[in-house]
């Protein structure tokens, strides 16, 4: 038995929501029961005023600390052990979660905000305090109805068994697959065939492969969290965009902003081709154009993809055959052209300020709805030159710490660019 008590000004508000459906059902089985309590009555006045203006100044009307107060402490007097909740736009974020933890309390208070706030000192009453999302209500109400129909869910025996079992499968963290009732064609559009089959064992298997796939196309960020068979993970590698990353030591700036040639590194060439298996790119690619150099950096790819090091350190082998050697920028463009049909989209990343950005957010969306190949180049010494930069179809934004110092190694800043594009 769970009881809410909703502390409002607009108590018809709660009405219909709570004789419909669910909702009624669970107060008639006796499983929760609602009272409404409206500060409005705990006012002292001729005229009942339960708002006033705000100090400092600026929009609106703030809701005065007595009534709501006097009516929670009223509260309290009766229910002791309640829980006194306040919904406001500053909350943190309610999710199932949230309503998994207050549907073990037996007393809930629920305090519905109006106008532009409560004032602040209300919060030394309450317990905590609650947001239904980053969008604007017109108060507390709408919020306490999402509240109390998702909490009281759970509450056992509200749902019938086999619902709550249903709803329990989908706290998986996934979306829901897809659903189809009759008719088996509608408008051109054919129920799909798994499900028409009858063998359960099939239609486990489509409803798994469309939650996993329905999730990372519209919910990238729910994807990270839910566990997930090695078949599945590939699944979503191969479903989103290809993406090579390629290392330019030429034409980079050097200190004086002179077009140089870097000098090629073993443990940049190691430390990227590792974090670049680990992430799942296709290729990387390091790019020089002095031959005693390609041969260097050939020397050391080949021994370890192909020659004794690759028996040595079998992982190792895995991560640098990743690696090709090139002479150009342009022969990395013309290999992937070649290999795709398409020039793929190119990505630079530039330390100094200005230009226009690309969010990793904005990135990483494009990078799922997409077979386009991706080209991520990172530049050695002092950065990418403009000449390079201004080829570019994305700039990414500037890795960033909470310091005016900013010297990330490229092999870093590549291991944390692939975490934020393509991990989980
Ligand atoms: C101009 C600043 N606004 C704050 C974001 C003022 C404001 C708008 C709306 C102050 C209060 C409200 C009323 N909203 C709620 O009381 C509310 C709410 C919401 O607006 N969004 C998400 N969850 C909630 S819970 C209560």
């Amino acid at each position: 038995m769970l009881n809410f008590t909703i502390v409002t000004l607009f108590p018809a508000m709660f009405e219909s929501p709570l004789n419909h459906s669910i909702l009624k059902k669970a107060q008639e089985k006796g499983l929760i029961s609602v009272v409404l309590v409206n500060p409005r009555d705990y006012t002292t006045d001729r005229h009942r005023i339960t708002d006033d203006y705000p100090y400092g100044g600026g929009q609106g009307m703030v809701m005065k600390p007595e009534p709501v107060v006097a009516a929670i402490e009223d509260i309290k007097i009766r229910m002791p052990r309640a829980k006194f909740i306040l919904l406001s736009p500053q909350g943190r974020v309610f999710n199932q979660a949230s309503a998994a933890e207050l549907a073990k309390e037996e007393e809930l208070v629920l305090i519905c905000g109006r106008y532009e706030g409560v004032d602040e000192r209300v919060k030394d009453f309450i317990d905590d305090e609650i947001s239904i999302g980053d969008y604007t209500i017109s108060g507390g109400e709408p919020a306490a109805i999402v509240v109390i129909d998702a909490v009281s869910r759970l509450v056992p025996g509200v749902l019938g068994n086999a619902k709550s079992a249903d709803d329990e499968s989908f706290s998986n963290g996934l979306l829901e697959y897809p659903q189809y009732t009759r008719p088996e064609e509608f408008r051109g559009a054919k129920v799909p065939e798994a499900l028409l089959s009858g063998d359960h064992e099939r239609i486990r298997q489509w409803r798994r492969q469309m939650s996993v796939q329905q999730t990372q196309k519209r919910r990238p960020d729910l994807i990270g969290r839910v566990d997930l068979s090695p078949e599945e993970k590939e699944l979503i590698c191969n479903q989103r965009a290809p993406v090579y990353v390629a290392l330019l030591h030429y034409p980079v700036y050097d200190k004086n902003r002179q077009i140089v040639t870097t000098a090629v590194t073993n443990m940049d060439i190691h430390d990227i081709a590792r974090s670049g298996r680990t992430y799942g790119i296709k290729g990387f690619f390091v790019v020089i154009p002095v031959k005693a150099l390609q041969r260097l950096a050939l020397k050391i790819i080949d021994h370890w993809a192909r020659g004794y090091g690759s028996q040595y350190n079998a992982t190792r082998k895995e991560a640098l055959a990743l690696a090709r050697v090139k002479d150009t920028l342009d022969d990395v463009l013309i290999d992937l052209e070649q290999e795709y049909g398409v020039r793929p989209r190119i990505v630079v990343t530039s330390a100094r300020p200005g230009g226009r950005r690309t969010s990793f957010a904005q990135l990483q969306d494009m990078l799922i709805n997409t077979t386009h190949p991706f080209l991520i180049i990172l530049g050695t010494g002092w950065g990418l030159t403009e000449t390079i930069i201004s080829q570019s179809d994305y700039v990414l934004e500037a890795l960033e710490g909470w310091t005016d110092y900013n010297h990330l190694s490229v092999r870093s800043a590549a291991a944390i660019i692939l975490d934020r594009l393509l991990g989980r």
